[in-house]
């Protein structure tokens, strides 16, 4: 499996696809917790983290007539930094959102926004908006999430820049949080409706708090921590483990009765470098020596993982991903592979079944309903089982879209190894509504979410089928707001999992729930929105927007909202008036056109200023509703 960004780019009018009923639309609203501008001509509590000078600048602004200007760096971690111990609270989910811009005449360079943190002695560096381009010509968006998931005694956020000696300017900072209304009670918890022993979640220490946490904890009975068991993150550096953030999720877990899923003892992913440098500290070469070094550090970690949560997790991911059927033998060209053969599974699940005799121990990877990938696995476990090597359950990952696999090829899948007498364990389960990587939905199309729901309905009907030989099923991910898919395999917003952006249950959850519901939830589109662009120049362009009522009411006055992703500035507005709050215009109908009969529509342009890109909004939200766009 790889890895779970907790980053999620969403901005506050986007944040609110799909969601539906007077909480859910009474809790859209950002709470901004702190805002930066400048126009007092102070620092606002901005600082440097090092040597470089912060001043405040009315060379250019994104809003107003101040910005901050940074100058003087040597340092590619030297920039400007706000203390934010204060204004975050553990366990909400906060946006972060900043504009920077290079000063006049600096080249182009990366610029990114992190969060420092530190706790029991221990600093930790937090990304929230990854690099990103940035030029002196034009103001440029950061923005990205973060939650505080344990206490700490040092907060802070900063920018700073691949290029050591840019200076550049920072203006309108707002860290802010969108209320999420209560999750719904009147619907089946899934743990009790379905037939499976464990019914899990991939699941971040994020996740625990707040109405996440009352999710997970009413929906499932088995959580996956999602990368804190994983070498990198237990056993960074030779012999040093850590286990504070996987400790997190198993004390939360043991305390409601929850099972814990292991996840991953051995892979070509996420395994620090030290663990295949040879004793002289060169890479290794396959030799016997360095084969029982590696061997040797198999044992050693997996006795202190698995030895540390020996009466708590009941499955452990032995290895992960040791499959490549493209190879004659099956066999991923792992260095693990290179180094040790088929020894080093040999090794890994020998020493997890002698510390933890009572656990599941499960041999996982993707694909697994390509029958040139399934079968290679079905040979492999076969031949490890004769062997006597203690392979317990066969691991489906199961990323699958909205058009793939069909419930034919899952079925072949499952019974391909019941022969084995093995335990089947659904693992990373998701459903992108993506089928190509061409594909980038502003919001997700109700065809494709349909399509979603009866996807999961075909696999669960035959997962259910086969419910005696599957003793665990769980999703990579508890709720659309943040999946890994979102990064994987390019950046748009994904929507895989049973809850959408704002946890409220999607047809997707009444496809396992009670499938008879599907189609009781899908979106009734009340407005569609047409944003064109009529005209563009090079600082400028002209548009115009068209309202569609599509609801059978009429509305007698509306206000449509959008966030642009670039650096556009509306300037004019007819049929209407505007505001503009940092990415976010707001318009209200003028009083000639700000009643719409239900099937009719109403129009008005406007004349705004850009720069560096002019992408059409993602999306917009017409009394506080999300719009289906045309
Ligand atoms: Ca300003």
């Amino acid at each position: 499996m790889r890895r779970v960004l907790a980053g999620l780019l969403v901005t506050s009018v986007a944040a609110g696809l799909l969601t539906h009923g007077p909480a859910a639309l009474a809790a859209e609203t950002p709470v901004t917790v702190v805002s930066s501008t400048f126009e007092d001509d102070t620092l606002q509590g901005w600082t440097s983290r090092g040597g470089e000078t912060t001043a405040v600048s009315s060379a250019v602004a994104h809003g107003g007539a101040r910005s901050l200007l940074v100058s003087g760096r040597t340092q590619s971690w030297e920039g400007p930094v706000l203390a934010l111990l204060d204004d975050v609270e553990k366990g909400v989910r906060y946006n972060l959102s900043v504009w920077v811009r290079l000063a006049g005449g600096e080249e182009p360079a990366r610029l990114r926004m992190s969060v420092e943190r530190h706790a029991d002695g221990v600093t930790s560096y937090e990304g929230v908006a990854g690099d990103t381009l940035v030029t002196a010509d034009g103001w440029v968006n950061l923005t990205g999430g973060y939650t505080l998931t344990s206490d700490a005694d040092f907060l802070t956020t900063y920018v700073e820049s691949s290029s050591p000696a840019a200076s550049f300017h920072l203006d309108d900072f707002v860290l802010s949080y969108t209320p999420l209304p209560p999750i719904q009670t009147d619907i089946p918890a899934l743990r009790d409706v379905v037939p499976f022993r464990h019914f899990g979640v991939a699941a971040e220490p994020a996740l625990l708090y707040g109405e996440h946490g009352r999710l997970l904890d009413r929906h499932f009975s088995s959580i996956t921590p999602g990368s804190q068991l994983k070498w990198d993150a237990t056993e960074p550096a030779e012999g040093a483990f850590r286990f504070t953030d996987a400790d997190t999720l198993v004390d939360w877990a043991k305390a409601r009765g929850k099972a814990i899923r292991g996840h991953t003892l051995v892979w070509h992913q996420q395994t620090p470098d030290w663990v295949f440098k040879d004793s002289s500290g060169a890479d290794m070469t396959p030799t016997a020596e360095n084969k029982a070094l590696l061997l040797q550090r198999i044992e050693t970690h997996i006795r202190a993982v698995v030895g540390r949560y020996r009466d708590d997790i009941t499955a452990w991911d032995v290895v992960n991903e040791v499959v490549d059927e493209a190879q004659p033998d099956g066999l991923r060209r792992s260095k693990w592979f290179e180094i040790a053969g088929l020894d080093y599974i040999r090794t890994a699940f020998r020493v997890a079944h002698e510390v933890a005799p009572n656990a599941k121990l499960v041999i996982n990877d993707y694909n697994t309903n390509v029958p040139a990938k399934r079968d290679q696995l079905y040979n492999l476990v076969s031949q490890l089982r004769a062997e006597g090597v203690p392979v317990d359950a066969v691991g489906h990952q199961m990323h699958v879209n909205v058009d793939w696999p069909s419930a034919a090829e899952t079925e072949a899948m499952i019974t391909k190894f019941l022969p084995l007498g093995v335990d089947q364990q659904i693992t990373e389960m998701d459903v992108s509504i993506y089928t190509d990587s061409n594909q980038s939905y502003p919001s997700p199309p109700a065809a494709s979410l349909l399509a979603q729901a009866q996807r999961y309905r075909d696999l669960f009907a035959v997962f259910t089928r086969y419910a005696h030989a599957i003793s665990s099923v769980t999703f990579w991910g508890l709720a659309d707001d943040s999946t890994w898919l979102d990064t994987f395999p390019v950046t748009r917003k994904d929507h895989p999992l049973l809850f959408d952006t704002r946890l409220r249950a999607k047809d997707a959850f009444w496809a396992v729930a009670d499938p008879s519901r599907i189609g009781t939830v899908l979106p009734t589109a009340t407005c569609e929105i047409a944003y064109e662009t009529t005209t563009q120049w090079q600082s400028g362009f002209l548009g115009s927007v068209r309202i569609t009522n599509s609801a059978t009411a009429p509305l007698d006055s509306w206000t449509l909202a959008w966030s642009y992703a670039n650096d556009q500035r509306v300037t004019q507005l007819w049929n209407g008036s505007f505001t503009q709050d940092g990415p976010v215009v707001t318009v209200h109908g003028a009083p000639w056109n700000s009643a719409i009969p239900p099937g009719e529509s109403r129009s008005f342009g406007f004349l705004a200023d850009w720069s560096g890109a002019n992408d059409r909004p993602a999306s917009f939200v017409l009394n506080g509703v999300p719009c289906r766009w045309v």
